[in-house]
Parts: C-alpha cells; sequence; structure tokens
C-alpha cells in the first residue's frame, strides 16, 4: 500500500508541466488525489480561466497519474482534505516553495521543480497574439480588395 499524495492547482489549458508535475507525484506514492481549483475560487484568486472547472475537473480524472479529483473551493480546507484523504505527502510546484510549511504536522510537504518555459499564462497569451496577427493579415486584405475595387 503505498503513499497517499495531495496536490492543488488550477491546471488550466491542461499542459506538460502539468503532466510532469503529476508523474513526479505518482511516482512518490501509490495514491495520488488532485484538488481542482473550481471557477469561483479562482475568483478568489484572481486568476481567469479559459476552461470551465467541470472539463479541467474531467481532464484530469482522465489523466494516469491521477487516483481522485476533488474541488478546491477556499484556501482553508488544505488540513481538512488532508485529515479526511489520509495524506501521506501533500506536494506542490515550487513557486509554492514554503507556502504550506504549516501543514508539516499533519504530513510530509514537499515542492517540486516546476517546468520551465511553459505555463497557462503563456499559452493564453500567445493565443491572444495569435488573434492580433490574423486580425491584421484580415484588415491588409480587405485595404487590398478596397484597393482593387476602387480600381475598377
Ligand atoms: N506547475 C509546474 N510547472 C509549470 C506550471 C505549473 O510544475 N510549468 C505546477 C504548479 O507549481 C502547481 C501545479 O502545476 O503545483 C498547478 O499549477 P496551477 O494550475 O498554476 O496552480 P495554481 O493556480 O498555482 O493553484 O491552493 C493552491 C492553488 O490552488 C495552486
Amino acid at each position: 500500500m503505498g503513499k497517499r499524495i495531495i496536490t492543488y492547482g488550477t491546471f488550466d489549458l491542461f499542459h506538460i508541466g502539468h503532466v510532469r508535475l503529476l508523474k513526479r507525484l505518482a511516482g512518490l506514492g501509490g495514491h495520488l488525489t488532485v484538488c481542482v481549483s473550481t471557477d469561483e475560487f479562482n475568483a478568489i484568486k484572481g486568476k481567469k480561466t479559459v476552461i470551465p472547472f467541470e472539463q479541467r475537473a474531467e481532464i484530469l480524472g482522465a489523466c494516469r497519474y491521477v487516483d481522485n479529483v476533488l474541488p478546491e473551493n477556499d484556501w482553508a480546507q488544505k488540513r481538512d482534505d488532508i485529515m479526511r484523504e489520509k495524506i501521506d505527502i501533500f506536494a506542490m510546484g515550487d513557486d509554492w516553495s514554503g507556502k504550506f510549511n504549516d501543514l508539516s504536522d499533519l504530513c510530509e510537504v514537499f515542492y517540486l521543480p516546476r517546468t520551465e518555459d511553459i505555463s497557462s499564462t503563456s499559452m493564453k497569451a500567445f493565443m491572444e497574439a495569435l488573434r492580433d496577427d490574423q486580425l491584421l493579415e484580415i484588415k491588409h486584405l480587405i485595404e487590398t480588395l478596397n484597393a482593387k475595387a476602387s480600381a475598377l
């Protein structure tokens, strides 16, 4: 019976950084629970997501490294979750390093290195940029067509 692990996050635009974290966490023990931030909680975190909670939770449930998916509704639920789920290890990416050490009376607390050069935020920015490029291309096309039309 391996150790029981728990982690928390938004997991918007599921990407390789998320996969690598979950794979490493699954390697630490025998059972991985992921608590996914609800849309309401993300509003509290000041995070705007692209993918709604139900789909983010379903995507995580389909991940081979994940055994259980729970909603994360607020900052304060971690202690109750750890006790109820009989968690041995709480782990997060190291952008949270030190932030949850108060949980160390309940379980081991680990922070794992983030995957560089990928984030939901950068993916959103890339998509926004693409949209601007496309708009610019359409604008030039319209100007060309207008120029041709007025030359007729
Ligand atoms: N992560 C990572 N590498 C990345 C991006 C994210 O390892 N390139 C990790 C983060 O460190 C985090 C997890 O993936 O452990 C989920 O990241 P987010 O969805 O950004 O989670 P966040 O919004 O930070 O929410 O109560 C804790 C919060 O809910 C964490």
